[in-house]
């Protein structure tokens, strides 16, 4: 079985691991992160590495270089999900990581390898994002572990119910000094790489990217005797909101996205008198990310005064652009080159990604894999090709065997 072939068969074992029958959803602390972990934890073993879980969850493998304790070269990516998500974002790079490993066992290296399979990138169950590589950069807000799930769950008492030390997710933080660098193979998701017909690109950087929770109070009324005049109704207004959330993002070159809306009180026959909305919103840079963020905000104000609503908007997550190292990503744009024949195409990642917080702790560099499908991601529909991660594979060697030659 080839790396590739062994990789994607890996990813449907990954993708059968989910607290769902009907879809894929595997999430922060949750029995299914824990069987997942138990499984990649076995893989990295047969990799040769040494495993453990560090105190924020994290599945950590790692192997010495030609002497103890040396640096280590970061490898990997994320094992939790999206609802109803597709098998190959984060899940890919951490199987990758783990091949790569494998193929270099056996080479006496100037750094150590550790490959991370970050815990919590998406932020599915609590809200906030990168919880498992914002604690392994030292970065994790005051706070985070209060936040709680929809079942009124904290992240503390799922620390400890997962088996953790909430006292001791401090512990997980790396110093610079520790580490050479960070590299990451992931799909791209999106339709560029589709589009060029190549296989393979790299990672300029990562954008800027803010997340919120939007309410909209108005007044609950009956849906037969309340005459428009005196409606105050919060999902029309939130209904205009997601419109122009829509306008603003086209005009500012930015992308603004509606994922969530719940109207309250829910009946068919209520006029709803609060609806709760998310708003997510990404740029290439923190101004233009900011700028469409008080664009949207003044236009919702507009909208619900006319309309005589309350409007109330709560950041829930926010990470500026990050660059990748320009070193890394040389190396990165070798291995492709010396993988495909080709120099790769460079893109900026508009999808976050668990380097914009490893970045405050360690230089970043990625891979993209193009996606199949219309480049569609966040889906089951997500699907990528096996000779693409047989290319990926290839050149994620040759980047870390590069890197290796440099440091000699
Ligand atoms: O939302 C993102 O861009 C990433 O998939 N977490
Ligand atoms: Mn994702
Ligand atoms: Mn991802």
């Amino acid at each position: 079985m080839t790396g590739a072939a062994r990789a994607l068969a890996r990813c449907d074992e990954l993708g059968r691991i989910s607290a769902r029958q009907d879809a894929l959803e595997r999430t922060h602390l949750s029995p299914e992160h824990a069987a997942a972990d138990a499984v990649v934890a076995g893989w990295m073993r047969e990799a040769g590495l040494t495993t453990h879980l560090d105190p924020a969850g994290n599945r950590i493998g790692r192997r010495e270089g030609a002497r103890p304790s040396l640096p280590a070269l970061v490898l990997g990516s994320h094992l939790d999900t999206v609802p109803d998500a597709g098998r190959y974002d984060g899940m890919l790079g951490v199987v990758l990581a783990i091949e790569v490993a494998d193929r270099l066992r056996h080479e006496s290296l100037p750094f150590a390898i550790e490959v991370v399979g970050f815990t919590d990138e998406e932020g599915t169950r609590f809200g906030d994002a990168l919880f498992g590589s914002r604690a392994f950069a030292g970065g994790l807000e005051p706070g985070r572990l209060d936040a709680s799930d929809a079942e009124g769950v904290t992240v503390r008492a799922a620390l400890e119910a997962f088996g953790l030390d909430p006292g001791r997710v401090g512990e997980a933080a790396r110093r610079p000094e520790e580490l050479v660098g960070y590299l990451e193979v992931h799909i791209e998701q999106g339709p560029e790489l589709l589009d060029a017909g190549r296989p393979l690109a790299v990672v300029s950087s990562i954008a800027a990217a803010r997340r919120f929770d939007l309410e909209v109070t108005g007044r609950a009324a009956h849906a037969g005797g309340a005459p428009y005049a005196r409606r105050r109704d919060a999902l029309v207004g939130a209904a205009e909101i997601v419109v122009a959330v829509e306008r603003i993002a086209k005009a500012t070159g930015t992308v603004a996205t509606v994922g969530r809306i719940r109207a309250e009180p829910g009946g068919v026959n209520v006029v709803p008198g609060r609806a709760l909305l998310s708003l997510d919103v990404r740029a290439e840079r923190d101004e233009g990310r900011d700028e469409a963020v008080g664009r949207i905000d003044a236009a919702a104000r507009e909208i619900c005064a006319a309309r005589h609503l309350g409007w109330h908007l709560e950041e829930r997550y926010r990470a500026d652009a990050v660059v990748c190292d320009p070193a890394l990503t040389a190396a990165v744009a070798a291995g492709v080159a010396a993988a495909t024949g080709q120099e790769p195409p460079r893109l900026f990642s508009r999808a976050g990604h668990d380097g914009m917080a490893v970045a405050a702790v360690t230089g970043i560099g990625m891979l993209f894999v193009r996606c199949g499908n219309d480049g569609v991601s966040h889906s089951p529909d997500e699907t990528v090709d096996e000779g693409d991660v047989g290319l990926a594979l290839d050149a994620f060697e040759a980047a870390v065997r590069r890197l290796a030659a440099e440091r000699g």
